[in-house]
């Protein structure tokens, strides 16, 4: 159903670990977001029910909250506006006008976690932003920080600095980016701290439309964040993530040397990670998912 290249009538054009992405036309991209899951960097053989459903549809929430911020690359999402052969995955399909991306991906950090706790450790400072002495992992930082990065084509991102940042694609365009970037952060960790979730770090991209900048991609979803519940955080721990936790922690007791495949995961975690992608999305959003599902699909 969301495997890549089987989409009657578009192009595959690429696939990332969740997500495939299409042609539509000369100005339009089919976006459609998957069930596939990751865990330490390997795409399981589960998939993780509605899934991309989720991922989609908490895109198109954060996109009409921050339409006043920065206009979007979303064209449409209800079946209606879909290409004919994509109108069965309504929910998680996201018709987006191309853009020329930008070559940077825009990180905000709020808490110091995964590679940014590792760069503080070595350097006392993330991306060459300094930090006070004496901060622990998963600390609030004192405000949050804007810590670009390149897009690697194989493995992890690069990150760089502001200055490598500004030489990539023009000093006026890495300020805006900057500010952007920290804007989205503060609005959606506002927005999910008053909803008892915690908004760690999140990874924007962006491009170009007309000389426009515009807000691409996915925005602030579990696959593109750190989403920790506020009730499970603690200073000098790894908090757990809203969303992989059950996936992670029944990984860890498996003798299984992190190389593909993964070990099959039994149905109660299956059952039980999909739950949690569910709870996220309507806990931030309000609503019921099947509210979404329908909505997208009613046209
Ligand atoms: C996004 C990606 C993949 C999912 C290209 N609006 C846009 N205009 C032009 N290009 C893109 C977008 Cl979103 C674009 N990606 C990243 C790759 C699956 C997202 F294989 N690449």
């Amino acid at each position: 159903m969301t495997t890549p290249g089987t989409l009657e009538g578009l192009r595959h054009l690429a696939s990332g670990k969740v997500r495939d992405l299409y042609a539509v036309d000369d100005r339009h991209l089919l976006l459609v977001a998957s069930d596939r899951i990751s865990a330490f960097d390997v795409v399981l053989d589960d998939q993780v029910p509605a899934k991309g459903e989720v991922l989609t549809g908490l895109t198109r929430f954060w996109l009409e909250l921050l339409g006043d911020l920065v206009p979007n690359h979303l064209a449409g999402w209800r079946a209606s506006e879909l290409p004919a052969g994509a109108r069965h995955l309504a929910g998680r399909a996201m018709l987006v006008r191309r853009l020329q991306m930008l070559p940077v991906e825009c990180v905000a950090r709020g808490y110091l976690a995964g590679s940014g706790w590792k760069d503080y450790q070595a350097t006392g400072a993330v991306c060459g932003i300094p930090l006070p002495r004496g901060l622990r992992q998963a600390d609030r930082l004192p405000a949050p920080i804007f810590t670009p990065a390149t897009k690697a084509q194989t493995g992890h991102d690069q990150n760089i600095s502001e200055a490598e940042m500004a030489e990539r694609i023009g000093a006026g365009i890495a300020a805006h980016l900057r500010e952007l970037t920290l804007e989205v952060y503060r609005r959606g960790a506002d927005h999910a701290a008053r909803r008892g979730i915690l908004l760690a770090d999140t990874k924007l991209e962006f491009g170009l439309l007309d000389g426009e900048v515009v807000l691409a991609d996915e925005v602030l979803t579990p696959d593109s964040s750190r989403f920790w519940p506020a009730g499970g955080w603690a200073p000098d721990s790894s908090p757990p993530s809203f969303d992989k936790q059950y996936v992670r922690d029944w990984l860890e007791r498996q003798t299984w040397d992190m190389t593909p495949p993964a070990p099959r995961l039994p149905p109660d975690v299956v059952a039980g990670t999909a739950a949690r992608y569910r709870e996220c999305y309507e806990r931030l959003v309000g609503r019921p998912l099947d509210a979404w599902l329908a909505e997208a699909r009613r046209s």
